[in-house]
């Protein structure tokens, strides 16, 4: 089975992983998010291309959930002596040849693909690990502080101020002109089904389908789409996503979040009040056929999906097949 998942940092890999417990043999893509990207020393970081190579790769921190376990911080600190910021991006010892190796073949000329593709040899994720595009998009936050309103990095934003500064807005720099990366779009429309996994419905998530294209590929793909979602209970399972949803003006509810993606009105089940033959009709625009809620989150409904509710904690790896496994009970495959 050919699986294809839109994945953002460390909710996405968790998942993945349990796409391939739950899946062995599947031939399984990743396309990951790159808008959290940020260069810092000259050196050019991809925080969640990066969480999801370490995680499937075995070589993640697994009390951080980013960068290396086993992981000394020598070089941040001697930084730090000199004064050198910024003091809120953790750099790891071992995580900075990941860095080095990067920006040298960047710097070479290689494309991002190649790189990813590069650094995968020595991982062994045991996915085709895919940047959403080769092309360099980084999400911004504008924010109104005493310095007045300014745009900050995403980094920035979700680090220092720990995403308390309300957003303003979230822009993903450049990603109107990006092009999707090699394999992208096939990927989404040869899938035999389409995930999109628990994480960050506006930065993760959000930012991939902004990539011109790749949005109409996932409305367009035969295969069917199903989304897990990162909110249980009216609130993020991990990280600020409720200030990513406040921000674009969704609710942080399950429910919110399905209807914000939209579904693509080729489920069976029809919207509330609505007649079934209707459903089909109901949301051309959306991108769902299925949308997985918490149990706590039952009577979630979404226009054009057929919503499943099942317990959606990824508390340990049996917990979280069991998850993929309800997820492609509603894609059918
Ligand atoms: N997250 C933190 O909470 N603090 C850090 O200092 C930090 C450093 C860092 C370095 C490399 C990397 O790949 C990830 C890192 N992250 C850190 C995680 C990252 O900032 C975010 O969680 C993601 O970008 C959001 O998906």
């Amino acid at each position: 089975m050919r699986v294809t998942a839109l994945a953002g940092g460390i909710g996405g890999a968790r998942f993945l992983r349990g796409v391939l417990a739950a899946l062995p043999d599947a031939d399984v893509t990743v396309i990951g998010n790159t808008g959290d990207d940020i260069t810092l020393h000259g050196l050019r970081i991809c925080p969640d291309l990066d969480t999801v190579m370490y995680t499937l790769g075995g070589g993640i921190s697994a009390e951080r959930g980013w960068g290396r376990e086993d992981e000394s911080f020598v070089v941040a600190e001697e930084l730090a002596a000199y004064g050198v910021g910024p003091a809120w991006f953790g750099l790891g010892d071992r995580d900075l040849a990941t860095h080095l190796v990067r920006t040298e073949m960047l710097d070479a000329g290689y494309p991002l693909t190649d790189v990813v593709r590069a650094l995968c040899d020595r991982w062994q994720p045991g996915v085709r690990l895919l940047p959403m595009t080769d092309d360099r998009v980084e999400t911004h936050v504008v924010i109104a502080d005493d310095d007045g309103q300014r745009a900050v990095h995403f980094q920035e934003w979700w680090l220092r101020l720990r995403a308390a500064v309300p957003a303003q807005a979230i822009v993903p720099l450049r990603a109107e002109t990006a092009k999707p990366a090699p394999g992208v779009l096939d990927a989404i429309g040869e899938a035999d089904v389409v995930l999109l996994p628990p994480s960050n419905p506006v930065v993760s998530i959000g930012t991939i389908l902004a990539v011109p294209g790749i949005r109409d590929a996932v409305r367009e793909t035969a295969a069917p789409v199903v989304g897990v979602s990162p909110i249980i209970g009216g609130a993020a399972v991990r990280g600020m996503a409720d200030a990513c949803l406040t921000a674009i003006g969704v609710e942080t509810s399950a429910q919110a979040v399905g209807v914000h993606y939209g579904g693509r009105g080729r489920a069976a089940v029809p919207a509330a009040g609505e007649p079934a033959a209707a459903a089909g009709a109901a949301a051309p625009a959306g991108l769902l056929d299925g949308w997985l809620v918490d149990t706590v989150d039952a009577g979630a409904v979404v226009p054009g999906a057929t919503v499943l509710a099942r317990p959606l904690l990824m508390t340990d790896l049996a917990a979280t097949v069991a998850i993929v496994r309800s997820a492609l009970e509603i894609a059918g495959v």
